[in-house]
């Protein structure tokens, strides 16, 4: 085993990314005439300065070639569309040997902790962990508590838990959902151990309280975002994408970077 390179993904343990997976997992109810371009992210990502941007295989095998090699690319290998009402399963759809072909630096896996399919999407993610870091490549687990036994998927211990799992099982950076609650989230993130935690944006807010969001998540001891939605739907990518950089990799507050949005 190699150890994970990290930093080509984490600076100083900081990290913004940004995420376009959502036509996969949520379909064009997510899109408008400019963020259903591929194209369109991939030049938020580059001139946002992105740590890093998520992908499915098939679009990064269709647009990520050119002057986008230059941001380090995530894909993720398991998904799962809206169409189904079926228990909360995600199968893996690409190997990570493909991701690394197409230029990958860390390889992504959704879990739906607690879900009657759980064991399957652990055997698929501890195969997934062992390919990947005999190649050195970084892990990222989407910990998504998700099921008829999780009545409430925010709740800060459920939240917990998930992180723990995904240090457990051996991933290197672990996305998880934002719960609003800072103090409870420091807990969060302490269940990681070494683990880095980079939360999920969510549903559009307003530009400032995604700003407040971000300063939260920061306060609370995560390493970062990964941020879809709020945003490439902001009618302003590039002056958010500024301000949410310098809160994360600058420690400044949601007040200090507020004026790229005026
Ligand atoms: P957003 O910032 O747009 O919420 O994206 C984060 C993310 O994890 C995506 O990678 C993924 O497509 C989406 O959320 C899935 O969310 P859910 O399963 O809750 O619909």
């Amino acid at each position: 085993m190699i150890i994970p390179r990290l930093s080509n993904l984490i600076t100083n343990n900081k990290a913004l990314f940004l995420a376009y997976d959502q036509g996969l997992e949520h379909g064009p109810s997510d899109f408008n005439l400019r963020n259903v371009d591929p194209k369109y992210i991939l030049d938020i990502a580059l001139e946002g300065k992105y740590d890093a941007i998520i992908l499915e295989h098939g679009v990064a095998e269709k647009y990520y070639h050119g002057a986008y090699k230059e941001i380090p690319l995530i894909i993720k290998l398991n998904g799962k569309s809206a169409l189904t009402h079926l228990s909360p399963f995600s199968t893996q759809i690409c190997s990570v040997k493909r991701a690394v072909q197409l230029g990958a630096k860390a390889v992504g896996f959704v879990i739906y902790d607690g879900s009657e399919q759980e064991p399957k999407m652990f055997e698929q993610f501890g195969k997934i962990v062992e390919e990947a870091h005999d190649l050195g490549i970084p892990v990222v687990a989407w910990m998504y508590p998700r099921g008829k036994s999780i009545p409430n998927e925010l709740s800060t211990e459920v939240l917990a838990y998930s992180a723990r799992i995904g240090l457990e099982l051996g991933a290197d950076i672990i996305k998880i959902k934002y719960n609003d609650d800072v103090e409870g989230y420091k807990w969060v993130i302490r269940n990681a151990g070494r683990a880095k935690i980079v939360v999920a944006g969510g549903n559009k807010r307003s530009n400032i309280d995604f700003l407040k969001m971000v300063q939260d998540v920061m306060i609370s001891g995560a390493t970062g975002i990964a941020v879809g939605r709020n945003v490439w739907q902001s009618e302003k990518p590039i002056a958010l994408s500024k301000a949410i950089r310098e809160i994360i990799h600058d420690n400044k507050s949601a007040k200090d970077v507020l004026h790229y949005l005026e």
